[in-house]
């Protein structure tokens, strides 16, 4: 074959002529009309319904815009699949970075779907607005679980508050409910107060921990162990083994001098591996026997009525705290008033009353 003819190719234009421009034209009009066509509420509603992903999908970025304009909308998808949610276990897990969250929930995420389960895995994460890291990391750890039919996997919402990205991910919860999902398990890095957000959006809070040299109990929040439904050890596998046990035994000690929960669980202290699977499914039967339990007494419904409560309130105040830094005279009196208290010239009261009575005052107008 010559070079010159390998040159021509029924893919190329004859030299010096260019292809009537109208079709490029129309080419790009279609495109930006299909790019546009926003599915509506109900085609989004209709879909999760339908457990279609491309529209839980959608449906839960809608929820996660931080447009105004997208607010009533998302609203109104919310309200059409509110009532086929709450038919699900909400589940927590925390732990330090590095601890194998992100590789328990692959392994416990695809021994779940085996037992005929949809699993939908989401995480709180404040920190991963910022550095957009861990969204990467998490999914790279769920190799198997992202490939799989029955689960669904969502990195965080990005948001300023922690407050915001709690409200997202509760309403995300309403929506995988909706499409079925019956299992939900939810990520959080133990850092700041996600824990107790994700505490107050879950019904089991599971602490993962690993071993360290003796000195377990240290460097734990106290507030933590308190909302842990379950401690598990992970890693006790290879040369490790024999130190997770020692520390299952110490946490299983701490644990009992802790006052009674109200849900009267005490909480259980096991280890697994997340790398060879050891321990996996007696976290499960734990948590299932929670889950009896606690559907007997009714505490299973109490609980979930006290975080609507919880939730509500939550969202007025976020609403109201963020109404009030928004408004311009607040962002330009507050950095004057602050001054003024830093430098002694103003009682740290009489500053929040002279901001409040700006913003009442104005509202009120
Ligand atoms: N030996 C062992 N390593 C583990 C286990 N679980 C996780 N790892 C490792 O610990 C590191 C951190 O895991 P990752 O799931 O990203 O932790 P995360 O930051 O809590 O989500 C990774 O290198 C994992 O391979 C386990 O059960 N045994
Ligand atoms: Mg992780």
């Amino acid at each position: 074959m010559s070079s010159s003819k390998k040159q021509v190719s029924s893919l190329q234009e004859k030299a010096g002529i260019s292809p009537p421009e109208i079709t490029s034209i129309s080419a790009i009009n279609q495109i930006q009309k299909n790019r546009k066509k926003q599915p509506s509420a109900e085609e989004l509603i209709d879909g999760i319904l339908n457990a279609n992903r491309t529209s839980l999908s959608r449906g839960i970025t809608l929820v996660e815009s931080t447009n105004p304009e997208h607010a009533e909308k998302a609203n109104e998808v919310i309200k059409g699949c509110l009532p086929y949610a709450n038919k699900s276990i909400r589940i927590g897990i925390t732990g330090v970075p590095g601890v194998g969250k992100s590789t328990f929930i692959e392994t416990f995420g695809t021994f779940l779907t085996g037992l005929g389960k949809n699993v939908a895995v989401l995480a709180v994460d404040p920190s991963s607005s910022l550095s957009h890291g861990s969204i990467l990391g998490d999914k790279t750890r769920m190799e198997e679980l992202v490939k799989n039919e029955n689960a669904f996997i969502r990195p965080s919402a990005s948001g300023d508050t922690l407050g915001g990205v709690a409200r997202k991910t509760r309403e995300t919860i309403i929506l995988c409910e909706a499409a079925g999902f019956d299992t939900i398990l939810i990520e959080t890095v133990g850092v700041g107060q996600s824990e107790t957000a994700v505490h107050s959006m879950v019904d089991f809070f599971l602490l993962l921990k690993i071993s360290g040299a003796g000195d377990e109990l240290q460097g734990i929040k106290r507030g933590i162990m308190e909302m842990a439904d379950a401690i598990v050890i992970n890693k006790a596998d290879g040369d490790n083994i024999k130190k997770a046990t020692q520390a299952k035994l110490e946490f299983n000690r701490a644990l009992h001098l802790f006052p009674p929960k109200k849900s009267t669980w005490q909480p259980k202290v096991t280890t697994c591996s997340a790398i060879t699977h050891e321990g996996i499914s007696e976290i499960w039967e734990t948590i299932s026997s929670y889950f009896e339990m606690t559907t007997n007494t009714g505490y299973f419904h109490e609980k979930r009525k006290d975080q609507n409560h919880f939730w509500m309130m939550e969202t007025i105040n976020e609403q109201l705290r963020l109404n009030f830094y928004n408004q311009p005279e607040i962002i330009s009196q507050l950095e004057q008033n602050k001054k003024a208290v830093q430098n002694d010239e103003l009682s740290p009261f009489a500053a929040a009353q002279n901001l409040l009575a700006l913003y009442f005052g104005k509202d009120t107008k």
